[in-house]
């Protein structure tokens, strides 16, 4: 009896635990570990062309071709998003959702690149790190 008591009392520690790492991860999503990863905009390419992330990091473009691009997610991209049509400059975009996202240049057939974001590890940085087993 006294047994089963503890036991029930753990699982609620453990489940008070893991609300808390769920809340903060949502709260600062990617946390101070964030990386910004920079995409060449090419005259028809995207260089690289596969990256693999962690959610809450971000991707910044940049048009170093001469042509106009633009940088769109589209198909079963977990969430989707759209630059401007430019020939230079910038555009910044921070992933949140896990998955499979295919970005095109809706100009150019072809101009294709794969980004993979992982889910974000549980966040430790305002919480202590667990103690040594
Ligand atoms: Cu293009």
């Amino acid at each position: 009896m006294k047994a089963l008591h503890r036991g029930a009392w753990r699982r609620a520690l453990v489940a008070g635990a893991l609300a808390a790492a769920l809340v903060v991860a949502h709260v600062a999503p990617g946390g101070a570990q964030a990386t910004v990863y920079k995409v060449k905009v090419g005259d028809n390419y995207f260089k690289p062309d596969e990256l693999t992330i962690v959610g809450g990091d971000t991707l910044q473009f940049k048009w170093i071709g001469s042509a106009i691009h633009d940088v769109v997610a589209k198909g079963k991209s977990p969430k989707k998003f759209k630059s401007k049509r430019q020939a230079d400059g910038k555009y910044k975009r921070t992933l949140l959702d896990p998955g499979v996202y295919k970005i095109v240049c809706t100009l150019h057939p072809g101009m294709d690149m794969k980004v993979t974001v992982t889910a974000p590890p549980p966040t430790t940085s305002t919480t202590p790190p667990p103690p040594a087993l």
